[in-house]
């Protein structure tokens, strides 16, 4: 591993760990636009930042159960229809900090900004498979294919040097209301190195793991891909799994985000499930009132062609008086009528994954 040519980074970022570089903006600079600046968007690595210098030599092979194997350039990738599409990626170690407080957890310790919402610039992952004969909405290829596994090029030591992977299934793959991409552009911009250049995954509605980076090969699996952080990582255990009892194979990887708020702020959930309204509350959740929404009103960047945000966060406020020793609560409630879980200790889970408890703030106030 070598992290002598990492790329610039915007000094405001709050960095977690250095190498690999993992950051996040600190909590102001989060919700100051319905876009996500590239520089204050989130970074989360598992290794150097790769890095590709003749972009005319790079192409991205896809292969396994299809009776078709191709390599594309990135000028075939340019050459396919091109969408735009806002989604929020969470990284499913978002809030993290706050659940180690109840019991150690392992892994990076993200405050309450592991999550960012960009407009994506690409050519749909239903489009590229049907270049190697997979037509849209196919849950299985003649050859037993069931599952889209993505490779990267970057070196991770989790999986001893090799590179990062994850999978989702082909149904959700060659789906093109998913609207799963290879994405080449960020908010308008050409993808930058942190985030994937030239060529990245985005899984709208999916923890952020899933989105790979840096992209080099898609298989056609028949299994849910093997590799570290879909089998040994990602997963959701009940608060009696610990590191002595752990039996990875009992848990599915996961995928779709649940649903998540935090104060004076954002609220999203998982898997093209909107947000039906944000309760806050100024006494510690004994009563509520519903914030509003703003979302629409500060965008930055408008992009050309087809678009598609039913994958994005929701931007909330309330005026509310805060009493003296107040405890802000801000709870979600998502187009399925799911709710946030109450308390932080209900959902403890040994990789501190998934904490989408009830944010609460205590104000001393001495007015
Ligand atoms: N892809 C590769 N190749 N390597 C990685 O370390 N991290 C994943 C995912 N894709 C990762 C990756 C995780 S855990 C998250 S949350 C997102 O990328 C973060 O994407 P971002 O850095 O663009 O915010
Ligand atoms: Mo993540």
């Amino acid at each position: 591993s070598n992290y002598a040519e990492e790329p610039p980074r915007h000094p405001a970022l709050k960095i977690n760990s250095k190498e690999p570089f993992n950051a996040e903006p600190h909590r102001t600079a989060l919700v100051a636009s319905y876009i996500t600046p590239v520089d204050f968007f989130y970074k989360r690595n598992h290794g150097p930042i790769p890095k590709v210098e003749d972009l005319s030599r790079y192409s991205v092979s896809i292969s396994g159960l299809v009776n078709k194997h191709i390599q594309l350039s990135m000028a075939d990738i340019w050459a396919l229809p091109k969408y735009n599409v806002t989604a929020t990626l969470q990284c499913a170690g978002n809030r993290r900090t706050a659940m180690s407080k109840v019991r150690k957890v392992r892994g990076v310790g993200w405050d309450i900004s592991a999550l960012g919402n960009a407009t994506w610039g690409g050519a749909k992952l239903s489009d590229v498979l049907e270049l190697v004969g997979i037509p849209k909405l196919s849950s299985v290829t003649s050859l037993g294919g069931k599952h889209v596994e993505f490779v990267s090029v970057d070196k991770c030591k989790e999986e001893k040097g090799g590179p990062y992977t994850a999978s989702i299934p082909l149904k959700q793959a060659t789906n093109p209301d998913a609207d799963v991409l290879l994405a080449y552009e960020m908010n308008g911009e050409i993808l930058n190195r942190d985030h994937g250049y030239p060529l990245r995954v985005v899984v709208p509605g999916v923890i952020g793991a899933r989105s790979v980076k840096w992209l080099d090969s898609i298989n056609i699996i028949e299994e849910e891909c093997q590799g570290f952080f879909t089998q040994k990582d990602y997963k959701m255990f009940p608060p009696t799994v610990d590191w002595d009892n752990i039996n990875w194979s009992t848990r599915r990887p996961q995928m779709d985000f649940p649903v998540q708020a935090r104060i004076a702020g954002y609220a999203l959930s998982g898997g093209g499930r909107g947000i039906e309204r944000v309760d806050i509350s100024v006494d510690g959740g004994k009563t509520w009132v519903e914030a509003r929404r703003y979302q629409k009103d500060n965008v930055p960047y408008v992009s050309d062609g087809p678009q598609s945000d039913k994958w994005a966060w929701v931007l909330f406020e309330a005026t509310l008086d805060i009493p003296a020793n107040a405890e802000i609560v801000a709870k979600a409630v998502d187009s399925s009528a799911n709710v946030q879980p109450e308390n932080v200790e209900d959902i403890w889970n040994l990789r501190g994954i998934l904490n989408t408890s009830w944010h609460r703030i205590k104000i001393q106030n001495t007015s």
